[in-house]
């Protein structure tokens, strides 16, 4: 596209002019379409000098989410076609779920300032602030049997906490199978959808809140609920995580789709696990027991040894997962 291309120019000049005949010239379009499209990422936020005589410089880097910024980090992704980038939306599952659901589709990566109508697992709410964190779905076609769909949720979490490990310096870790736990607190959530034939999935939307730089949230979310802000006292810049997490992600994804090979998540997820080695409430539905949770296996189940003492695993998507003395 025209006006990532003209991105990458000004970024590669940097600190320098370039003048708007050598940009026409390149790109092939007039020098008023240069203008043009300078005046648009002026608007997504690009500080940008012009000089009558000199051309165009890059002042300040756009710092945050946008479309063209995530366009370039995704260029050379094998796993993510595309990029939707909205400033308001009910929810981005809902609207990668429609684009699923139109027929055949593009691996795409859905994001917006603010959702209207967040949601999380069985129809409870997802508060989602405008521009204050990271809400996004991916729509993926991923080539695994239906049953296993559950293994991309959490391959989303290690990938998720290892990202925002690594921009931030931070400490996360991960209660199984879909929350990212900061300082004891929910910092992300999680939902996977899917819609499936027996034996292959047609899509699977994978949804993920994070938590960046909201220092309130509502009375009900105050003793289980953080953002990175909250913690570590400073601003975070939301586009380098999403450029992280798309790429560790990546790769994890490649290995299980494309190898087989699941090993380093599972390997991750129990080395950061908040939830193993200690007594957990585990609830589906009515039902509510206490059990010690022992390990998560090579598929990502949870093997927990129950009232009885014996092992069990505990599948995926079946379950809330509590401690005993509160929220993790
Ligand atoms: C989840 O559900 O944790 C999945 C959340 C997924 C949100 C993303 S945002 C982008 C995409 N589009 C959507 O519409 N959703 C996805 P669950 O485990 O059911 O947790 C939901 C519970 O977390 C709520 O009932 C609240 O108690 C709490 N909660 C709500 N908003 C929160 C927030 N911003 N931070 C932490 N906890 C929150």
């Amino acid at each position: 596209m025209m006006k990532t291309e003209i991105i990458k120019m000004l970024q590669t000049h940097r600190h320098d002019y370039i003048s708007g005949e050598e940009i026409s010239k390149k790109m092939n379009v007039s020098r008023t379409a240069v203008w043009k499209i300078i005046n648009q990422l002026r608007q997504e936020g690009y500080d940008i000098e012009s000089s009558p005589h000199k051309g165009y410089r890059l002042v300040a880097q756009s710092c945050d989410l946008n479309q063209s910024e995530l366009e370039i980090a995704l260029a050379d992704n094998a796993v993510i076609d595309r990029v939707v980038y909205l400033q308001t939306v009910d929810s981005t599952n809902r609207y990668a779920k429609e684009l699923g659901h139109q027929g055949p589709f593009e691996s795409t990566l859905v994001v917006a300032e603010t959702q209207t109508l967040g949601r999380g697992r069985l129809g409870r709410t997802w508060t989602s602030g405008e521009k204050q964190g990271i809400w996004m779905s991916l729509l993926l076609k991923p080539s695994i049997q239906p049953a296993l769909a559950a293994r991309i949720t959490l391959l989303a979490a290690a990938a998720v906490s290892e990202a925002v490990d690594s921009v931030t310096a931070l400490e996360t870790c991960i209660k199984w199978p879909n929350d990212i736990i900061l300082d004891h607190r929910k910092v992300c959530g999680i939902l996977t959808e899917m819609s499936a034939e027996l034996n292959h999935i047609n899509y699977l939307v994978l949804g993920i809140g994070i938590n960046v730089n909201q220092t309130e949230f509502p009375d009900e979310l105050l003793d289980k609920a953080t953002s990175l802000k909250n913690v570590g006292k400073q601003d975070y810049n939301r586009l380098e995580i999403v450029v992280k997490f798309i790429e560790i992600f990546s790769r994890y994804y490649r290995q299980l789709t494309v190898e087989n090979d699941f090993s380093a998540v599972i390997d991750y997820v129990v080395r950061k696990s908040a939830t193993l080695d200690r007594e957990v409430d585990i609830s589906s539905g009515a039902e509510k027991r206490r059990v010690y949770a022992k390990t998560i296996d090579g598929n990502g189940n949870l093997i927990v040894i129950n009232e009885s003492g014996e092992e069990e695993a505990v599948y995926f998507g079946e379950v809330s997962v509590r401690g005993i003395n509160g929220y993790i």
